[in-house]
């Protein structure tokens, strides 16, 4: 005698226990495969008397296709529920992403525009790539002039056939040229910086830099003297370092300025040259259409990567644009 209905019981409550498809294979072979019960029964029904074969051949054909139904419904599930863990619960809080920082030039040249937005100064911008005309001629430092050996230069070159006797662009080798672009647009009193990125075709060691930020500063008005120029800059220096800074001026020649002088700070024993400064040239002064008789002016050049060395007691200027992370993460929460 068959009982299908226990047969179809224990059947159901093992493809109740398949967890997965590998156990829903399992299942399968073990009771729908060639050498399934379910097959072994359908097999048997030809062995059994006659009139029993008709009861039990159509039961078991019945049971088959139920069988191979529930399993079907059965993979259908665990489909569903194995798409349900991986989808996304937007309910959840979300994390956080690795978010970057602050590179510490950026930090530092920041702080350095604050400190003069305090003291009074406006800050503007000038473009990267310039005219020869901007960055040397209207400097006082024409083609020849032995002072273009101070700036190596990054020529952009014109290689357009129209490019012959077109004026010539470079990327610029400080950001003095804006103290031309300025005095073109601007009436005194002046009072402004202009933070950039200078270019210079010179090998680097651990105070040089090819690529370096500097920030221009211009004062232009009625009575200013070399007594103004120290202390603004020795005002601006403590405020950014503190009172105990030990600085020196020393003199220093550009052909922008009458007289020139560079500014330097205590810096591991020794003295690190933080900007080239003077009083305008009167024939600049000139050149704006101003009168160099009733005005006058300074102006300097600072190097933010050196001010970025002694803030953060970094030795090697080329440290800063070698995009090591692990140096970088030291700034990490730094303002
Ligand atoms: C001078 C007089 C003024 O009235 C106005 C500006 C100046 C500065 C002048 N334009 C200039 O570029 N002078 S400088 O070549 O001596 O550079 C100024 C400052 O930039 C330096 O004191 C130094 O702090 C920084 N610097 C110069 N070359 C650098 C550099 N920093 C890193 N790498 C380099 N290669």
């Amino acid at each position: 005698m068959v009982d299908l209905e226990a047969l179809e019981a224990e059947a159901r409550t093992s493809l109740a226990k398949a967890g997965d498809e590998a156990s829903l294979d399992e299942w399968r072979v073990a009771w729908l495969g060639r050498r399934g019960r379910l097959t072994a029964v359908l097999r048997g029904v030809r062995d059994l008397p006659a009139e029993e074969r008709p009861r039990v051949g159509a039961g078991a054909n019945r049971l088959k296709s139920a069988l191979e139904e529930a399993a079907s419904a059965h993979r259908g599930q665990l489909l569903a529920s194995a798409a349900d863990a991986e989808s996304i619960d937007v309910t959840l809080p979300g994390r956080t992403p690795p978010l970057g920082s602050l590179h510490p030039v950026t930090l530092t040249r920041r702080q350095l525009e604050r400190t003069f937005r305090d003291m009074g100064f406006d800050v503007v911008e000038g473009p990267d790539v310039e005219l020869e005309e901007y960055n040397f001629d209207r400097l006082r430092i024409p083609a020849g002039h032995p002072a273009r050996d101070m700036w190596d230069t990054i020529w952009v070159a014109d290689d357009s056939d129209s490019g012959e006797g077109k004026p010539r662009q470079l990327l610029r080798t400080h950001t003095s040229p804006m103290q031309i672009r300025y005095l073109e647009r601007r009436d005194p009193p002046i009072r402004v910086i202009v933070p950039g990125t200078c270019y210079r075709y010179e090998a680097t060691d651990a105070t040089h830099e090819w690529m370096l930020t500097q920030i221009e500063g211009l004062v232009i008005d009625e009575n200013l003297s070399f007594a103004h120029l120290k202390g603004t800059l020795e005002a601006f220096v403590r405020r950014v370092f503190g009172a105990d800074i030990e600085t020196r001026f020393r003199c220093d020649y550009f052909p922008f300025v009458e007289p020139g002088a560079e500014l330097g700070v205590r810096w591991q024993g020794d003295w690190l040259e933080i900007l080239g400064c003077g009083m305008v040239h009167p024939e600049i002064i000139e050149d704006a259409g101003l009168d160099p008789e009733r005005y006058t002016g300074f102006a300097f050049g600072m190097g933010v990567e050196r001010v970025a060395m002694l803030r953060y007691g970094v030795q090697d200027i080329r440290h800063f644009y070698r995009n090591d992370v692990r140096f970088l993460r030291q700034f990490e929460g730094r303002r």
